[in-house]
């Protein structure tokens, strides 16, 4: 335990210590700032208030949290593409906060991240954003604030909900939409050793949770998805869960995966199962053949124990809502790229991510490069109009879903597997594996990378690409 001479606890709040002291980031981000929210003198088109939130998952279970408009998710943004919207965020905690959105590409000013210079909204006040959403797809929100040690805040609360940019007329063809977003509750940092086999026993503090749902309930509370025989339902299925991946099967049904990230994939195919890491998405269309009571929801026991799924219901069909395991649970997005030779690059760059254990009953440290942010800075430099290809190296035995903001990027490999045409903003790397991205840098600005698990976040595994 003599590795860290600061205690875990500064370290955790170095992310926002560094924010609050380089107020000289933000003034050179201040011309742009002006841009991007302007005076509050008229009505804005949307207003989001931040707020506690007693939050009912099933009868009996209450949890306090904090929420936008008093609901979780918060309330379905459906914004047109390219058209001017302004955002009121009025902040009814006492606490600061921000809210990003995931997956526009969005002035850095107005993206929603202090790290790139966005604005934080103050504890009691109101912060007007403003920004031209594109592109079309399933996008989201959700509070940008270090968590660190406190399982209240963050991506740990209710602070997320959809935002849908739509296109000018909506090709898809389908009877019924529905959105469902997982999230699990009730964190506890626990000693992973303790408990199971697995993690070394130098290892650091990891999350565990009571509870989990889609949207606000437990499966088996509130109501079911009701379908009829022949529909054709579109699901946007959002992981809001602040830490944790998950696999998803509805019974006697597959999934036509049309769209991943929000955006539409190359080779749509039916699958069995659907993996979902913190902050992807996806969107499916279920061919509603089986009639029956079913429940859509988690492939593991403990994940639907804990409440993670819904049920679905035919009309006209009673009874205990059925599960059946899966035939398949395999995850590969590269069934769903085509095979087009992928441009050249005209820069390569290496990023490897690994863990410094906290040990037993202490916080772990993440590195890219070696370094934990903020030293990560700036990750990289990029100019406009270049194509950038980031192979990354996971070594380390856990999860982490990269996330780049911005931008989008192109899966070019998964391992030994090459492969073209999934375009994401959060990419899953599994244990001690590879992935490689391609971009191209067209949004100026600072950008964050970091892995969307809100304890590695905070943790070090962050980093700001840059423009030269
Ligand atoms: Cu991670």
């Amino acid at each position: 335990m003599q590795k860290s001479p600061q205690p875990a606890s500064t370290s955790l709040i170095d992310r926002r210590g560094f924010l609050i002291g380089v107020g000289a980031a933000g003034v050179a981000f201040g011309a742009a700032i002006d841009v991007a929210y302007t005076q509050i003198v008229t009505a804005p088109d949307y207003v989001l208030r931040i707020a506690p939130l007693r939050l009912e998952l099933a009868p009996g279970k209450v949890i306090q949290t904090f929420g936008y408009n008093g609901t979780v998710p918060g309330p379905v943004l459906r914004l047109r593409e390219g058209r001017q919207v302004s955002i009121d965020i009025r902040n009814d905690t006492d606490i600061d906060d921000i809210i990003h959105w995931h997956g526009l590409y969005v002035p850095s000013p107005a993206d929603g991240a202090m790290e790139e210079g966005s604005p934080i909204v103050e504890s009691g006040g109101t912060r007007r954003y403003a920004f031209a959403p594109k592109p079309t797809g399933t996008r989201w929100y959700h509070s940008h604030d270090v968590a660190g040690k406190d399982l209240t805040r963050s991506l740990y609360s209710g602070m997320y909900g959809f935002l849908i940019v739509e296109p000018p007329s909506d090709p898809g063809r389908y009877d019924q939409e529905v959105l469902l977003a997982a999230h699990h509750w009730e964190g506890s940092w626990v000693s992973m050793q303790d408990i199971r086999k697995g993690p070394p026993p130098d290892n650091g503090l990891e999350v565990l949770y009571a509870s989990a749902s889609f949207n606000d309930k437990m499966l088996g509370h509130g109501e079911p998805v009701r379908v009829r025989e022949g529909e054709r339902v579109l699901f946007r299925l959002l992981n809001a869960s602040p830490t944790e991946n998950i696999t998803l099967a509805l019974p006697g049904h597959r999934f036509t995966v049309i769209a991943l990230d929000g955006n539409a994939v190359p080779s749509p195919q039916t699958v069995d199962t659907l993996f979902l890491a913190p902050a992807e998405r996806a969107d499916v269309i279920v061919e509603m053949n089986r009639p029956g009571v079913w429940i859509l929801g988690g492939i593991k026991d403990e994940d639907r124990k804990m409440g993670l799924g819904v049920v679905v219901e035919y009309a006209g069909q009673r009874g205990d809502p059925q599960w059946l395991p899966p035939p398949n649970s395999q995850w590969d997005y590269t069934v769903f790229g085509d095979n087009r030779t992928v441009p050249s690059p005209d820069e390569r760059i290496e990023l490897l991510f690994e863990k410094i254990p906290g040990g037993h009953g202490g916080y772990n440290r993440w590195t890219i490069n070696g370094k934990s942010w903020p030293d990560t800075n700036p990750l990289f430099t990029t100019q406009v109009g270049k194509r950038y290809r980031i192979a990354m190296t996971n070594k380390s035995g856990d999860n982490h879903p990269v996330h780049l903001h911005r931008h989008t990027f192109e899966i070019t490999k998964v391992s030994d597997k090459a492969t073209a045409g999934v375009m994401k903003d959060t990419v899953n790397m599994t244990r001690y594996s590879t992935v490689e991205f391609d971009f191209v840098a067209d949004d100026p600005g600072p950008t964050l990378l970091h892995c969307h698990h809100q304890d590695h976040q905070d943790e070090g595994f962050m980093g700001l690409m840059t423009y030269l």
